[in-house]
């Protein structure tokens, strides 16, 4: 079996460069890997990413918010991830199922055992390996989105939840991370990127040594 990898955090907190980045460096290793992401990742998944983070749909409930992203998530899981784990390879996956805990959960307020239930339904209780959170305050992250988005990265309806929202979504990632500390690695976000990326390659580069280790 592959190993499984997410990258975790909220809005700008540098997942989809970090993610690029483990990719890039495990492929230089001699690793089989593919690079997915979330929303999306399939060509139904895309399509359903359009539905969840188009302006025009400001008016989604959060029920049917939460079962849009575990359709992409279902999809992914059963035509990306799970064929790649069979053939050995690392999956190094841009968000996965903590976000809907984190955002749908102690963001919108979702109750998290009905989410879980969803959740596994949507993957067939398949569960990331090794979780990287990189943590950042929202006022950092959407900054740094912001600055993006004017040289033409997207704008999204996500993207303009109170501060709040994003004050709890990043409350839920700790508390996340606090509960199931052997799968996740908290990794403070706000630093320069080059130190960003160098600790979160020795955390996957250790992580894996211990993991081949293992009888
Ligand atoms: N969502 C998703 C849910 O609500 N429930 C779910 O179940 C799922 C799966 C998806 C939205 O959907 C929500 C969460 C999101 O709101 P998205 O575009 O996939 O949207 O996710 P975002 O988090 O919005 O993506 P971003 O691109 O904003 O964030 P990233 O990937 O964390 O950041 P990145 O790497 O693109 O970097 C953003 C900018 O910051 C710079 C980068 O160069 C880039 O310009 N940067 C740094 N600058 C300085 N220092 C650093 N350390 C930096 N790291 C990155």
């Amino acid at each position: 079996m592959g190993v499984f990898i997410t990258l975790e955090g909220p809005e700008g907190a540098g997942k989809t460069t970090v993610a690029q980045h483990v990719a890039e460096r495990l492929r230089a290793a001699g690793y089989p890997v593919i690079l997915t992401r979330e929303p999306g990742g399939t060509p139904v998944g895309d399509q359903v990413r359009q539905v969840l983070l188009t302006h025009h749909n400001a008016d989604m409930t959060p029920e049917a918010e939460i079962l849009l992203f575990s359709a992409s998530r279902a999809q992914l899981v059963r035509q990306v991830i799970k064929p790649a784990l069979e053939r050995s390879t690392i999956v190094v996956c841009d968000r996965y199922a903590d976000s809907t805990l984190a955002y749908q959960g102690y963001g919108r307020g979702l109750n998290l055992n009905v989410l879980r239930h969803i959740t596994d339904f949507a993957t067939g209780g398949l569960r990331p390996d090794l979780t990287i959170l990189l943590d950042v305050e929202p006022e950092v992250g959407l900054a740094r989105r912001r600055r993006a988005s004017e040289s033409g990265a997207e704008w999204n309806r996500l993207d303009n939840e109170t501060l709040n929202f994003f004050q709890r979504v990043r409350a839920g990632y700790l508390a996340l991370a606090r509960e199931e500390p052997s799968r996740w690695r908290i990794v403070d976000a706000s630093r320069p990127l080059e130190d960003v990326l160098e600790e979160v390659w020795r955390i996957v580069k250790v992580w894996l040594q211990d993991r081949l280790r293992q009888p």
